[in-house]
């Protein structure tokens, strides 16, 4: 299944007059606040998101899973699907992979096949997390943090692996998740589990091509309960500080404790020049793994208020970062789900450029708490969508995504060619 650029075409031909109202006069109403709207367009056009290989599929959760149909079979299905979200968003243009969920047996075809499509690969991922099938020795009880040192060594060697992996992909980064923990208290020590926790990242750091980037994920719950070897931010970067400049905090959404201020942790770790990147998603309740901005858009916009503040005092560019969705489907075609994602990741970027960063400086400085808040507010509640809607289709992609998705019939072009109950990998 492969969406013709002429298909595109035809679909924002139809769209097109009524998006140009709406364009102009959002470039009208930004030109009055002095704000360029081709500047915004051509930022939001920069910012790609890569995709998760896990995500593809229909996630479940301990409950039960309910298979959607023609989901991807293999790693070169899961790349054409991020080549059918490349396609019509043109803002999907990098692949992660999970390892061993998705092993690249024949790397060269794999890159021919992702680049045919406009695609790179991300970060590659190591999975200390489950048991293999053939696996020796077992996680139960951690993984780089394990009492038993010969554990430890199969998880290292398990992650210069994945390296290995993402060497001949081209990926430049490792991105490091351990649910290493403990479930009760009393069942770990903690400096002994951070001391070989750091120990093991040490032997996985030396093992680094030059030009690559260790990221270093932290979460406080799940699936363990009591204590997390890498439980918050501060432990990340303590890690990653007594690592080295190749090691990077990466910010999963859903990782938080209830209530955390997102964004202040990204503003610190951009002060300290350690934010990595991102996983995107949204919750209610913990790492639901939900839409992106489904349940907490004004959140995700003071997070982006705060990136585009630190890529600006750093002078970095948001290519310079790596941003991943990195979500679950239980309900919605992981497809529609994931350009759902994307769109307001682009839409909180979009938002947050158009904060007015002078009169909000201002507005700090004699204390107008009400001013601070309007400027921001008045950014969050302009209505950017014809600007993302115009970066798409200036880079080539659609008007409108999901619709065109729809229009096409791309699942049940899918559930053709691949059968109505497919199981892809991932969570
Ligand atoms: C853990 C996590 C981590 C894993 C992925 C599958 O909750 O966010 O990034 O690698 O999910
Ligand atoms: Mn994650
Ligand atoms: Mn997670």
């Amino acid at each position: 299944m492969k969406i013709e650029q002429y298909q595109i075409d035809q679909h924002n031909d139809g769209l097109l007059s009524s998006h140009n109202n709406q364009y102009v006069y959002t470039k009208e109403l930004l030109g009055e606040q002095g704000i360029y709207a081709d500047e915004v367009v051509k930022a939001l056009q920069d910012f790609q998101v890569a995709i998760p290989s896990w995500a593809l599929g229909t996630g479940g959760t301990r409950f039960g899973r309910f298979s959607g149909g023609g989901e991807p079979r293999s790693l070169e299905e899961k790349i054409e699907d991020v080549g059918l979200l490349h396609a019509l968003n043109r803002s999907s243009g990098s692949i992660s992979l999970h390892i061993p969920w998705d092993i690249p047996e024949q790397p060269k075809e794999t890159i021919q096949l992702a680049s045919s499509l406009g695609l790179t690969f991300d970060a590659v991922n190591s999975n200390t997390f489950q048991d293999q099938k053939n696996q020796e020795l077992s996680y139960k009880f951690g993984s780089l943090s394990h009492v038993d040192a010969g554990v430890r060594k199969q998880a290292v060697n398990h992650n210069i692996e994945v390296i290995k992996y993402g060497e001949q992909l081209g990926s430049k980064a490792l991105s490091v998740w351990l649910s290493d923990g403990s479930c009760f208290p009393g069942q770990s020590s903690f400096v002994k589990a951070f001391q070989y926790t750091l120990e093991s990242l040490q032997e996985i750091y030396a093992a680094l091509p030059d030009d690559w980037k260790v990221y270093v994920e932290y979460k406080a719950y799940e699936p363990n309960f009591y204590s997390t070897v890498i439980q918050d931010w501060g432990s990340s970067l303590l890690f990653c500080q007594k690592l080295g400049p190749k090691a990077d905090v990466l910010v999963d959404l859903g990782h938080h404790l209830p209530n955390a201020n997102i964004e202040q942790i990204v503003a610190t770790l951009m002060m300290e020049g350690r934010l990595a990147g991102f996983h995107f998603n949204d919750s209610k309740y913990g790492d639901d793994d939900l839409t992106v901005g489904s349940i907490r858009p004004y959140m995700l916009f003071l997070i982006f208020v705060e990136l585009v503040d630190g890529m600006r005092r750093a002078n970095r560019g948001s290519s310079s970062y790596a941003w991943m969705i990195d979500a679950s489907h239980n309900v919605k075609d992981p497809l529609e789900d994931l350009l759902q994602s994307v769109e307001a990741i682009l839409i909180s970027y979009a938002e947050a450029l158009l904060v007015d960063r002078k009169k909000l400086e201002q507005a700090r400085s004699v204390n107008d708490v009400v001013l601070a808040q309007q400027i921001l507010q008045n950014a969050f509640r302009t209505d950017v969508r014809p600007l993302v809607r115009e970066a798409m289709r200036q880079s080539g992609g659609a008007i409108d995504p999901v619709g065109l998705f729809r229009q096409v019939g791309v699942r049940s072009e899918l559930m053709n060619e691949r059968g109505k109950i497919t199981v892809a990998t991932g969570l």
